[in-house]
C-alpha cells in the first residue's frame, strides 16, 4: 500500500517553529515498521505551517496515498479533523488512520461517522499500524487486531478491540525508524539540524497530569544500546547535529544512562548536541557521577520537570516522590536546586518545566515559582495545568468544577483553562506570560554563545515572537500590559488557524471501514 503519514502543524508558545521544528519520532518508527509489502512518505506539517493546505494538497496529489495516517495531540484535534475533511473530499476511497495521544485517550471524539476517520490505531502503534496495513491489503477482516478501533459498518460508531499488551523492547526491538520516508526538509534547533531518538519508553511513576500511564500502564522498557548508537549513527549520517532524546523518563534507570553517554563517547558522536528530559531526584542523586559524563557525551540542554516548588502543589501534581532529594535512602529535601546546581556546575543548560494553577494556587504561591524561574533556570518552560483526556489530574479538575474552556485547540500548555479557588485562569495566565517573556530574554546571551550565527541572523524575529502584541506605545509605557497580552491572545488565536475550515459534505465516512472490516 501507498501511505502517506502526517504530524500536525501546531505548535506551542515554548517551541516556536523559528527555533525549533522537530520531526515526530513516531512516524519515522511507524514507517520503519511496516515491512516491505507498503511504501511510505512522512510529512511533519510543523515544517510548512504558513501552507499547511497547499502542501497537503500537493502530497496527495503527489503520492496518490491509500492510506493517510494521522499523529494527533490533544490541541491538534481541531485541525486534524480538519485536514481530515480536507484529504477526503480530495482523495474519497482514501483509507484515514488516526494514532498518537489524543485519538488512543479519546477515541470517542472521532466517533461521527462524518468526522471521515476509519480507524484508530491505540497506544504503540508499529505492530497494529502493520497488522492493519497488510489486514487492508489482503482484504482480510480487521477484528482480530489488538489495540484497532474500527467501524463495525460505514456509519457506526467505532468497535474497540482488546488493547495491545506494551512492546518488550529488551526481546523484540523494533526495526530501526526510516528517516529516507520523510519528504519535507527543514528540522532544526536553533539553526543546527536536529532529529529525535528514543531509547526507552515507558515510566513507572504516576504523576497526576501525564498521560503516559492511561496510555500504557505504568512500565518501563529499554533499547538495547547498541541499537540506540545505531539510530543515533544513522541520524548524524542523514545530516543531524542535535538529537532530542525523547525518552518518557530516561533517568528510571541512572546506570544504563551512564552506560549510554559512555558509549556516544566511544562511538564518536560527542560532536552532536544532546538534548533531553530528566527527573530532578535521579540527577540530584546522581549527578555527581552523571553529570560530566552527560556533558562528555554532548549534553547541552536538559528538560527537568521541577513541576513546581511549593510541596502542596507536588503533593497535587503527585510529583512529590520523582522531586524528592535523598541520601541513605532517605528524603531531605526538594531535588530541584540540587539538580540544578549539578547541571550548571557541567555546563548543561536547564529547561526549567514548572506547572503553575493548580488549584489552590494563589498569587504568592505562583510568584513564589515565577520567582524561583527567574533565579535559577535557564529557559522557562512554565505551563498550565491542563485537562488532558484520562489523566487523574482532569478527573480532579472536574470534581472540582474548576475547567472553565473546553475548547481543546488551546490545551497547549500555556493557555490557562482552569482557574484555581483563588483566581481566573486569564490572570493566572497573564501572570505566567508576563514574567515569562523577560526570563527568556536573559537566555539569549547564552544561546548567542552556543548558536552564535543562529542568533544574529534571527536574534530580532526571536524578541519580535517572545514580544508580539507589544507595540511603541506599549514600549513608551503609554499602554498596559493588559494591553499587550490581549492583543497578544489575540495573535495566539489567529496562529492556530493552519487550516481552513470545509463545509461539511453530506457522508464522508465509508470508503475506509469498508475496506478493511
Ligand atoms: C518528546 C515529547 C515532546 C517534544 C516533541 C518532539 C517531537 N517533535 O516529537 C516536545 C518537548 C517539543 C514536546 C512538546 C509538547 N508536548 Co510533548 N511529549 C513528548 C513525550 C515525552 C514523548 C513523545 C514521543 O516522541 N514518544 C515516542 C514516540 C515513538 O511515541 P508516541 O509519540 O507515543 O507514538 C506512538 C503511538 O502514540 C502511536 N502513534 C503516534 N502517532 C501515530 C500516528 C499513526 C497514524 C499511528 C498508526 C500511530 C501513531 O505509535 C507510535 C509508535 O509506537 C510525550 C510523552 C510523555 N511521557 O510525556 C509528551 C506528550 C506527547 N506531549 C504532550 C504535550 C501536551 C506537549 C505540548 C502541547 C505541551 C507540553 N506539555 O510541552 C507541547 C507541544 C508540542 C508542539 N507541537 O508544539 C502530551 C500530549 C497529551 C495529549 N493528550 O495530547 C504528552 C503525552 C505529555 C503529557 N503531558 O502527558 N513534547
Ligand atoms: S515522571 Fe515524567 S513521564 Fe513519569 S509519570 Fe511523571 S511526568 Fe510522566
Amino acid at each position: 500500500m501507498r501511505v502517506l503519514l502526517l504530524s500536525m502543524p501546531d505548535s506551542f508558545e515554548h517551541t516556536p517553529a523559528l527555533t525549533m521544528r522537530m520531526p515526530n519520532g513516531a512516524l519515522a518508527s511507524l514507517a520503519g515498521n511496516i515491512g516491505n509489502r507498503h511504501t511510505a512518505a512522512i510529512a511533519d506539517l510543523i515544517l510548512v505551517q504558513d501552507r499547511v493546505a497547499q502542501t497537503v494538497d500537493t502530497l496527495i496529489a503527489r503520492y496518490q496515498p491509500q492510506v493517510v495516517g494521522l499523529s494527533v495531540m490533544t490541541f491538534q484535534r481541531r485541525t486534524a479533523l480538519r485536514l481530515v475533511r480536507r484529504i477526503r473530499m480530495a482523495a474519497p476511497s482514501t483509507v484515514v488512520v488516526l494514532g498518537g495521544y489524543d485519538p488512543s485517550l479519546a477515541p470517542e471524539e472521532y466517533d461521527d461517522p462524518r468526522s471521515g476517520v476509519d480507524f484508530i490505531v491505540r497506544g504503540e502503534g508499529e505492530h497494529t499500524f502493520k497488522a492493519l496495513l497488510d489486514a487492508i491489503e489482503d482484504r482480510r477482516p480487521v477484528s482480530g487486531i489488538a489495540g484497532l478501533s474500527f467501524r463495525p459498518l460505514p456509519d457506526l460508531p467505532f468497535q474497540h478491540n482488546p488493547a495491545r499488551p506494551v512492546q518488550r523492547l529488551e526481546q523484540s526491538p523494533l526495526e530501526l525508524p526510516n528517516r529516507a520516508a520523510r519528504v519535507l526538509q527543514g528540522y532544526t534547533f536553533l539553526g543546527r539540524p536536529i532529529d529525535i531518538v528514543e531509547t526507552s519508553r515507558g515510566c513507572t511513576y504516576d504523576c497526576s497530569f501525564c498521560s503516559i500511564i492511561e496510555m500504557r500502564g505504568r512500565n518501563f522498557h529499554a533499547i538495547d544500546v547498541s541499537r540506540v548508537i545505531a539510530d543515533i549513527a544513522d541520524a548524524r549520517r542523514r545530516g543531524a547535529r542535535a538529537i532530542f532524546l525523547v525518552d518518557d523518563n530516561i533517568t528510571l534507570n541512572v546506570a544504563r544512562f551512564e552506560t549510554l553517554c559512555a558509549a556516544i563517547v566511544d562511538a564518536g558522536l560527542t560532536d552532536i548536541h544532546y538534548i533531553v528530559q530528566a527527573m530532578t531526584s535521579s540527577i540530584a542523586s546522581h549527578g555527581e557521577r552523571l553529570a560530566p559524563l552527560m556533558r562528555r557525551a554532548g549534553f547541552k540542554y536538559v528538560f527537568l520537570g521541577i513541576e513546581n516548588v511549593l510541596d502542596a502543589d507536588l503533593a497535587f501534581l503527585r510529583a512529590s516522590a520523582k522531586n524528592a532529594e535523598r541520601k541513605d535512602g532517605r528524603r531531605v529535601g526538594n531535588a530541584s536546586l540540587r539538580a540544578i546546581e549539578l547541571l550548571h556546575r557541567h555546563g548543561m543548560n536547564v529547561v526549567g518545566g514548572i506547572i503553575v494553577g493548580n488549584p489552590g494556587d494563589t498569587p504568592e504561591s505562583i510568584e513564589a515559582n515565577l520567582a524561583f524561574a527567574r533565579r535559577y533556570v535557564d529557559w522557562p518552560y512554565i505551563q498550565h495545568p491542563t485537562p488532558y483526556p484520562g489523566t487523574p489530574m482532569t478527573e480532579d479538575f472536574r470534581k472540582q468544577n474548576l475547567i472553565v474552556n473546553t475548547r481543546v485547540e488551546e490545551y497547549d500548555g500555556t493557555t490557562a483553562v482552569v482557574r484555581t479557588e483563588h483566581l481566573e485562569a486569564d490572570a493566572i495566565e497573564f501572570m505566567r506570560w508576563r514574567a515569562e517573556r523577560w526570563m527568556k530574554v536573559r537566555h539569549l546571551p547564552s544561546a548567542l554563545r552556543h548558536y552564535p550565527g543562529f542568533v544574529l541572523r534571527n536574534g530580532p524575529w526571536m524578541l519580535a515572537h517572545t514580544f508580539r502584541g507589544s507595540s511603541w506605545r506599549s514600549c513608551l509605557g503609554l499602554e498596559s500590559s493588559r494591553d499587550v497580552f490581549r492583543r497578544y491572545k489575540a495573535i495566539r488565536a489567529r496562529e492556530r488557524e493552519y487550516v481552513p475550515e470545509m463545509p461539511a459534505p453530506p457522508s464522508l465516512a465509508g470508503s475506509g471501514a469498508r475496506a478493511g472490516a
